[in-house]
């Protein structure tokens, strides 16, 4: 069996070159059509690493605890990469900018370990490299994935929630939680950041957050409150235990599974959409698709029926 040219990359990435890993996420991030045959070549090496989403209303400090959150596991020698995905919108291009300044420091560590992809969007909201880029990250070694995005909006939520742990970054006196609890977010948690602790009403809106968890369905994990004020590195250390226990929980419960099928979800959802939208795109143009126009035009078959013929060929090529 000849070596497709993907292998030797990947093999190198396995053995946990840095520049092989780099290459790969470029390749699966400029060419997702490409990102299912190096998956292929990977898969089995995944399910090992801790993947952390990191979201929270924009400004609430998720850049800056990232950063606090490398600077910590440095500290506890443990090795750490982050996957921060940028909007393709050019409004936040100055703001994804100062992140990447502001985690410089730390990337030069060989525990350290982090990527920007544009999180571009489908139809869907979904981002079609974004799972095989945590893959890829997972099959490398890393033990532990953070992935930040930023903002929140409706497109954001999928990536997060393939996270195993989810971390929801909300700060004092801004009546964020009330907001968070509208869009979902109190549900998708499994860890809190209270971050900007330094702040006036810090213990109001952790009472807040605390009645909010009580109100939500009973489970077998409660999300804890953490307390971070990460502009100071303070707290940054309770967040990653907090992260370690939720771990644990996911493993010792079996829940962990589950988990772990919600990226694999993710990454065929966005394949399978990904194909449907190049075969729509080619039937749009095809000269078929402009004899059924002609024929809807005249009367001789009606919108619906059009449809199914169309879908049917659509889905037989
Ligand atoms: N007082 C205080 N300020 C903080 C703290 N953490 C972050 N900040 C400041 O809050 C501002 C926003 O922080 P970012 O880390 O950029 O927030 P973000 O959530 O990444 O923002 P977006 O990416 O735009 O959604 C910056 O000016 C930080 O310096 C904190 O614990 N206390
Ligand atoms: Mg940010």
């Amino acid at each position: 069996v000849s070596e497709t040219p993907h292998e030797p990359l990947v093999r190198r990435l396995l053995e946990g070159d840095r520049a092989a890993l780099a290459r790969v996420l470029t390749l699966i991030d400029r060419r997702p059509a490409e990102a299912a045959a190096i998956d292929a070549l990977l898969a089995r090496r995944t399910g090992r690493a801790g993947t952390i989403g990191i979201t929270g209303a924009p400004g609430a400090g998720k850049s800056t605890l990232v950063g606090s959150l490398l600077k910590s596991a440095v500290r506890r020698n443990d090795r750490v990469a982050v996957l921060a995905l940028d909007p393709k919108s050019p409004f936040t291009q100055g703001a994804v900018l100062g992140d990447r300044l502001r985690m410089e420091h730390t990337t030069a560590d060989e525990r350290v370990f982090v990527r920007s992809m544009t999180a571009e969007t489908r139809a869907g909201g979904l981002a079609l490299a974004t799972p095989f880029a945590i893959r890829a990250l997972d099959a490398a070694g890393w033990p532990w994935v953070l992935i930040e995005t930023v903002g929140v909006g409706q497109t954001e939520f999928d990536i997060v929630e393939a996270a195993t742990t989810t971390v929801v970054v909300m700060t004092p006196g801004t009546g964020d939680e009330v907001q968070s609890v509208k869009a979902g977010l109190m549900e998708m948690a499994d860890v809190f950041v209270l971050n900007k602790a330094d702040r006036d009403g810090a213990s109001c809106a952790r009472l807040d957050i605390e009645r909010a968890v009580h109100h939500l369905p009973a489970s077998a994990w409660k999300p804890p409150v953490v307390e971070t004020v990460a502009s100071e590195d303070r707290g940054t250390d309770g967040v990653w235990d907090a992260i370690a226990r939720h771990r644990k929980h996911l493993i010792d419960s079996g829940e962990m599974v589950r988990r772990q099928q919600r990226l694999l979800r993710l990454a065929l959802h966005g394949l399978i959409d990904a194909d449907l939208q190049q075969r729509t795109n080619s039937l749009l143009a095809s000269d078929e698709f402009s004899s059924v126009l002609s024929h809807l035009q005249s009367g001789d078959c009606d919108l619906g029926g059009a449809t199914r013929d169309l879908l049917a060929r659509l889905l037989r090529t």
